[in-house]
C-alpha cells in the first residue's frame, strides 16, 4: 500500500470512529473553523447530517432524538457564535442528564499572536470555561494523531451511566484537516453494576407494604426501564404517580395510575397526596420544584426512600429518610422479585384507588366535549389527541399551553409525552419535535406550543420541511405571553400587557412551503385533516385561536413564583 493512502484528515478518522461507536446523527450548523468535521460527516458512510436553523435548536433536537432512539447524538457547532448559540440547549441537556457529544471547531493557534475572529480558546471566548459547568468533560484535541482517542474519551464521559450528560470536544481547524495515519484506537467496554444490598431492597418492600398510604413516584430516569417498572407496579399493587417529565412511562390508563404529580398535577395526584402519604418510594427523579409542585409526595414525618444513581439528588425538596444509590432497572427487578417471592401485595390500596378514581382526574371533567365557541386549550388538547391517534408522540413547549397539555393529555406509554422541564426554555419542544420525528419516522409527532415560542424558535420548522418530517405544530395562539401575563397578575396583583403581535401562523407556514391551517372552533381538528397532510410529508402548522383566559388553576408554577417572591433574604 502507498504510504499516503493510509493518511486521512483527523476529522474523518474521528467521525468514522464515532459512527462505529454508535453515534450516527450529527445535528448542527456549519462554519469555517468547524468545516473539517462537516466535510467528514458528508463523506463518511453511516453518518447523517441534520442541519438546524439555530444551534440551540440542534441541541434540543439532539436531546429528543436521544430519548426516543436511545442513541447518543453529536451536536456540531462552529467556533465563536456557534458555541455561544448552543449554550441554552446544552444546559438543558445537562439538567436533564441527556448524553450528547458537542463538537466545537476552533481557529488555528499558530497565528503569530494575531487575534483571530471567533477564537474560542482561553484568550477568546474560552469555550471550555463557558461550558465547563454544564458538561461531563471538556476535551481539547491537542494533536491530530490523538483526535480519535480524545473524541472517544469525551463520548465515554457523556455516556457515563452514573451521570450521563453533554461532553465537549474542541477540534481546532488545522488539526482536523491534518493528514493523519489511520490508527486503531483500543476501545474498552465498561461493565457497570450498581446493585443495592438485598436487605435494603427488602426493607423498602416491607416499608411500602406495611404503609397506611403508600406511593410510588416514577421519574424520567425510569424511561429506558419502563418494562420492568410496569411489572413492579403490577406486583406491588400500590398507587403510582409520575413526575411531569416521566408522564406516561407507565400508562396513565393503568388502574393504579394517579396520572402525574408536580406541575399541573392531576386531581387524583393532588387528592391522594393531600390526605398524606406515609411511605413513598421515588425512582429516578430529581424531585425538583416542578416535579413536586402542589403534590407533596410524603407527609411531614413520613418516610421517603429515594433511588437514583446520582446521590446529589437526595434530600433536595423533601427530606429523604433513605437514599439508595443503585441502577434503577436492577433495583426495580430486585424489588419485583422480592415482592413475588414473599407474596407481597398491598392489602388496602385497591379499595382506596377505586374510591379516588370515582372523582374526576381533571379540573374540568367534561373538557373533551366543551363546546365554547372560542376553543379552550383543554378542548384543543382533546381534539389533537383524538385526531393524532394512540401511536402519536406529543411534545410540549414552555408556557401556559404546557400546563393544559400536562393536565389534559393522557399519556399511554413511555414515548407518548415529552417535556423539557430541566431548564424550561421556550423553543425546546419546537426543536425537540424534530429529534422525535427523526428517531421514529413512522410515528406521528405533535408539538403543542405557544405563539411566543413560535416567534422565538419557529424557524426550526424549516428543518422539518427540509427532511420531510410531517410534524404537526399546534400553535396555541393567544397573542400573548400568557404564562407571564397570568404569573404577573398573580404575583404583583395588577395587570400588564404581555401581548405579542397577532401572527397568522397558517399563512406564515404556507409562505415557506409548509402546510398551514387556521382553527377557530372546537371539533375542527380531526383525524382526516391530520392524515391528509401527513400523506404529503409536509409539516403542518395549526394556528389555533384559543381562549386565553382559560387555564389550569392549581398548576403550581405561579404558586411557586408567588412563594419565592415572598421569601425573605435569608431564604425562609
Ligand atoms: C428562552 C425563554 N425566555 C423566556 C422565558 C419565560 N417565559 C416562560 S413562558 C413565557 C411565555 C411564552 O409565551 P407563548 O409561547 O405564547 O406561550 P403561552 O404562555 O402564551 O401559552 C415566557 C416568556 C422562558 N421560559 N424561556
Ligand atoms: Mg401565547
Amino acid at each position: 500500500m502507498d504510504a499516503t493512502e493510509a493518511l486521512l484528515p483527523a476529522a474523518h478518522l474521528l467521525v468514522r470512529a464515532l459512527v462505529q461507536s454508535g453515534v450516527d446523527t450529527f445535528f448542527g450548523i456549519p462554519g469555517g473553523p468547524v468545516s473539517p468535521v462537516f466535510d467528514a460527516i458528508l463523506n463518511t458512510p453511516g453518518a447523517r447530517l441534520i442541519e438546524s436553523r439555530h444551534e440551540t435548536g440542534a441541541a434540543f433536537a439532539a436531546a429528543d432524538y436521544q430519548r426516543a432512539s436511545g442513541r447518543t447524538p453529536a451536536v456540531v457547532v462552529t467556533a465563536g457564535p456557534g458555541a455561544t448559540n448552543v449554550v441554552t440547549g446544552v444546559v438543558s441537556a445537562h439538567l436533564e442528564r441527556v448524553p450528547m457529544l458537542v463538537i466545537c471547531g476552533d481557529v488555528a493557534w499558530a497565528a503569530d499572536g494575531g487575534r483571530l475572529l471567533q477564537d474560542s480558546g482561553p484568550e477568546g471566548i474560552a469555550v471550555e470555561s463557558m461550558l465547563g459547568n454544564v458538561t461531563r468533560a471538556t476535551v481539547r484535541v491537542s494533536r491530530a494523531r490523538t483526535a480519535t482517542a480524545q473524541g472517544l474519551a469525551a463520548l465515554d464521559a457523556a455516556q457515563n451511566p452514573a451521570n450521563p450528560g453533554p461532553a465537549l470536544l474542541v477540534l481546532p481547524i488545522q488539526l482536523g484537516r491534518a493528514a493523519t495515519p489511520t490508527t486503531t484506537v483500543a476501545t474498552s467496554r465498561t461493565e457497570f453494576l450498581s446493585r443495592a444490598p438485598r436487605h435494603v431492597v427488602e426493607a423498602a418492600a416491607e416499608a411500602l407494604l406495611n404503609a397506611r398510604r403508600p406511593l410510588l413516584v416514577l421519574g424520567a430516569a425510569c424511561r429506558p426501564h419502563a418494562a420492568v417498572i410496569r411489572k413492579l407496579v403490577d406486583a406491588l399493587n400500590i398507587p403510582f404517580v409520575t413526575t411531569p417529565q416521566a408522564k406516561g412511562i407507565v400508562s396513565e390508563l393503568h388502574p393504579r395510575s394517579l396520572r402525574h404529580g408536580g406541575l399541573a398535577a392531576s386531581m387524583w395526584a393532588r387528592a391522594y397526596t393531600a390526605r398524606g402519604v406515609d411511605v413513598a418510594l421515588a425512582l429516578g427523579t430529581d424531585l425538583d420544584d416542578c416535579s413536586v409542585g402542589p403534590t407533596r409526595y410524603v407527609e411531614e414525618g413520613g418516610k421517603l426512600i429515594h433511588v437514583d444513581l446520582n446521590a446529589a439528588v437526595f434530600g433536595r425538596n423533601l427530606p429523604t429518610e433513605l437514599g439508595v444509590v443503585a441502577d434503577l432497572a436492577t433495583f426495580a427487578e430486585d424489588l419485583y422479585e422480592t415482592a413475588l417471592r414473599e407474596g407481597l401485595r398491598h392489602p388496602t390500596s385497591s379499595q382506596v384507588l377505586r374510591e379516588l378514581r370515582q372523582s374526576p382526574a381533571y379540573e374540568q371533567p367534561d373538557f373533551e366535549s366543551d363546546a365554547s365557541p372560542l376553543i379552550t386549550p383543554q378542548r384543543a388538547i382533546a381534539d389533537l389527541q383524538a385526531a393524532a391517534g394512540p401511536e402519536a408522540a406529543f411534545v410540549t413547549d414552555i408556557g401556559e399551553h404546557m400546563l393544559s397539555a400536562l393536565h389534559y393529555f393522557t399519556a399511554t406509554g413511555p414515548e407518548s409525552f415529552t417535556i423539557h422541564l430541566g431548564l424550561g426554555s421556550m423553543g425546546s419542544g419546537i426543536s425537540g419535535a424534530i429529534g422525535l420525528a427523526l428517531a421514529r419516522p413512522e410515528r406521528p409527532v405533535v408539538c403543542v406550543c405557544g405563539d411566543g415560542g413560535m416567534q422565538m424558535a419557529g424557524m426550526e420548522a424549516l428543518v422539518a420541511l427540509k427532511y420531510r418530517l410531517p410534524i404537526v405544530y399546534a400553535v396555541f395562539n393567544d397573542a400573548r405571553y400568557n404564562m407571564v401575563y397570568h404569573g404577573y397578575r398573580q404575583v404583583f396583583g395588577r395587570e400588564a400587557q404581555w401581548d405579542t403581535p397577532w401572527t397568522d401562523f397558517a399563512r406564515w407556514a404556507r409562505s415557506m412551503g409548509l402546510a398551514g391551517l387556521r382553527i377557530n372552533h372546537p371539533g375542527e381538528i380531526d383525524e382526516a385533516m391530520l392524515r391528509r397532510v401527513r400523506e404529503t410529508s409536509l409539516p403542518l402548522v395549526l394556528d389555533i385561536r384559543i381562549d386565553r383566559e382559560v387555564r389550569v388553576a392549581g398548576g403550581g408554577r405561579n404558586e411557586a413564583l408567588q412563594h419565592m417572591s415572598m421569601r425573605d433574604g435569608a431564604g425562609r
